[in-house]
């Protein structure tokens, strides 16, 4: 059999990487010259490098590997899927059991009448088909002018042109552009931007510029909204609980489309199956990629309400749709991944289990002398780095700067946590044991101490002015 050995030391490795592998999101010179890190095998929430080390990934991948590294299971599903039917396209009137099973399993775990699943092989992917839906959906309705979809600065909807220009990231706008009909308004980050307002008047004030852009725009331009229940790229910014409610009353009041973004909060990260649960969100369309196969293989959707079903479907064919379309050996890994997410009880075990005893541990970071702020929903947590606690300040330096520090001092503890600026995030796999949260949790704290220690040396713990 032809397996992908390697008998290359690190170095040769990491030379030929950085003469034919373009990473996605990386500065490639700057990573040619340091080398990337090598990656092994997982097992568990546990991860080994070509160096050997034992790396606890906190960070599940990329906010993916929900149920952990090395289910067997997983692979058995994915070698018998291709020897019977490796691949075969759901166009032109054709189907196949996976895609069958898997779009049936994604509706019975859906609230509401979320009933109906196109696929895709990724989020950004079905971020597009959500773009093309919406405005598909409007034009059938005799609308054809409601265009517009609102979304948020530093939400993150993925990386394609559509999924790129939903998003509120502006270094990704700066690289291609953005499509036109996208419009942006705040995000809920009162640690960072709510000033002297409470949580609650912040939440509000930021649901409100929804309205705001609504009549700016013209109301009968609007197709619809999305946002993600808690950004998770943008630094895992959990919104004030006052924020979605009035969210989905205003979409209510003008009768535009709620698209929720789960890619990241759906299948259990949140501590229920949706995060939309979480947070008493009824959207009318989901994204969900990430964790409905746990990453082992890239598939995504959209899980379409009843009335948006009919209404698009009702009017002849839709002109959309990939290749990979609920691909069967995707769709049947991502069957087996539910299957052991329900068996072994893993939201469950998130609500009842991880995230109490995370939490504890998580709001004690709070007391360090680096971080203003912990927070955790379910099992994605953030910390904030200040300079200056009480006041919320940031860093003097250039924004990034600390972040960057401490996310190499985890990485140099073998902890995979995530910078985001100078905020720190978590993502790890939902099966984390209390035992594995303590080791995850003891070298959070060694990174933060040795970070602080490193500001303190080099006189980095200034806070900006005004
Ligand atoms: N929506 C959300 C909410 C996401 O988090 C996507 C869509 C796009 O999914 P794909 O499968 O096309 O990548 C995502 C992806 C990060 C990071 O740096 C986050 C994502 C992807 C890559 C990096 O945190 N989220």
């Amino acid at each position: 059999m032809n397996m992908i050995t390697n008998h290359l030391p690190t170095a040769e490795l990491q030379k030929l990487d950085a003469a034919h592998h373009f990473h996605p999101f990386t500065d490639k010179a700057g990573l040619a010259a340091k080398g990337a890190r090598v990656i092994l095998r997982g097992e568990g929430v546990w991860l080994t490098d070509s160096e050997g080390h034992r790396i606890i990934d906190g960070m599940a991948g990329l906010w993916c590997v929900n149920i952990g590294y090395g289910r067997k299971e997983l692979a058995q599903v994915a070698a018998r899927q291709m020897d019977e039917l490796p691949y075969y396209n759901t166009f032109f009137q054709t189907t196949h059991v996976p895609a069958i099973a898997l779009a049936a399993k994604i509706a019975e775990l859906a609230p509401g009448d979320l009933n109906h699943v196109f696929f895709a092989s990724s989020g950004s992917e079905a971020n597009d088909t959500n773009i093309r839906l919406v405005r598909r959906y409007w034009d059938v309705k005799g609308m054809p002018w409601r265009k517009t979809i609102i979304a948020r600065w530093n939400g993150y909807h993925g990386s394609t042109m559509g999924g790129g220009s939903l998003g509120g990231m502006k270094p990704i706008h700066a690289h291609g552009g953005k499509i036109d009909g996208i419009e942006h308004i705040d995000q809920p980050y009162w640690w960072a931007e709510g000033g002297d307002m409470s949580e609650d008047e912040f939440g509000l004030a930021r649901a409100r510029q929804l309205e705001e852009k609504i009549l700016q725009v013209g109301p009968d331009n609007v197709a619809a909204f999305i946002g993600e229940p808690v950004q998770g790229a943008g630094g895992v910014i959990i919104p004030p609980r006052t924020y979605w409610p009035e969210i989905q009353r205003i979409c209510q009041k003008y009768g535009i489309l709620l698209i929720a973004d789960e890619v990241i909060t759906g299948f259990g990260r949140t501590g229920q199956w949706f995060g939309s649960q979480t947070f008493g969100i009824k959207p009318h369309i989901m994204t969900i990629a990430k964790g409905l196969s746990s990453g082992y293989q890239p598939i995504g959707g959209s899980i379409v309400c009843d009335e948006v079903a009919e209404v698009v479907g009702g009017a002849g064919e839709f002109f959309h749709g990939y290749t990979y379309s609920g691909h069967p050996v995707a769709a049947a890994v991502a069957l087996e991944n539910l299957r052991i997410m329900q068996d072994e009880k893993v939201v469950e075990h998130v609500r009842d289990v991880a995230h109490p005893y995370l939490k504890e541990r998580w709001d004690a970071l709070a007391e360090h002398p680096l971080v203003g702020e912990a927070k955790l929903v379910g099992l994605m947590g953030s910390i904030a780095l200040t300079p200056d606690k009480a006041k919320r300040a940031k860093f003097a330096g250039e924004e990034g700067t600390v972040g960057y520090r401490c996310r190499e001092r985890c990485f140099a503890n073998d902890l995979i946590m995530r910078a985001v600026g100078d905020r720190m995030i978590i993502a790890p796999p939902l099966v984390i044991t209390p035992s594995e949260i303590d080791i995850l949790v003891d070298r959070a704290k060694k990174s933060l101490d040795e970070c602080y220690a490193g500001l303190k040396k080099d006189g980095l713990l200034v806070a900006r002015e005004g």
